[in-house]
C-alpha cells in the first residue's frame, strides 16, 4: 500500500514538473521587432526574447502587478533601467550592438527574463 501511495506521489510530482516546464517553454519565446510583455504574478510574459544584433527592438511593458517589486525593469549589461507604471504601457526601445544573452530583471531580481541578441 505504501508503495502504491509513493508511486502516485512521484507521478504527480513528475506531472507538475513536466507541465510547468512545457508551459513555460511554450509561453515565452518571441521573435519580432516589437514585443508586448505582461508583468504579472512574478513573471514576465514572454520572458525570452530573441532579436538580431544592430536592429531596433521595441518592448511594450504592461505592468499589471502593483507590488513595488515589479516597479523597475533593469537590462543588465545594456545600461537600461526604467520605471514601469501600473496599468499603462511603457515602451522601451533598444538597439544592442553586441550579440549575447542579456538578463532583464526587477531591482530585486525576482522577475527574470532574457534578451537573446544573435548575429544578423
Ligand atoms: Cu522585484
Amino acid at each position: 500500500m505504501t508503495l502504491i501511495v509513493n508511486g502516485i506521489g512521484l507521478l504527480i510530482i513528475a506531472a507538475i514538473i513536466i507541465w510547468f516546464w512545457l508551459w513555460r517553454a511554450r509561453a515565452t519565446q518571441a521573435t519580432t521587432n516589437a514585443v508586448d510583455i505582461v508583468v504579472a504574478n512574478g513573471v514576465y510574459k514572454p520572458d525570452v526574447i530573441e532579436m538580431k544584433r544592430g536592429t531596433k527592438l521595441t518592448l511594450n511593458f504592461n505592468r499589471e502587478d502593483p507590488s513595488p517589486c515589479a516597479e523597475q525593469v533593469i537590462f543588465h549589461g545594456l545600461d537600461i533601467s526604467e520605471t514601469l507604471p501600473v496599468g499603462k504601457i511603457k515602451t522601451i526601445k533598444l538597439t544592442p550592438q553586441h550579440s549575447g544573452n542579456y538578463r532583464f530583471t526587477c531591482q530585486m531580481q525576482m522577475y527574470q527574463g532574457t534578451l537573446k541578441v544573435v548575429d544578423a
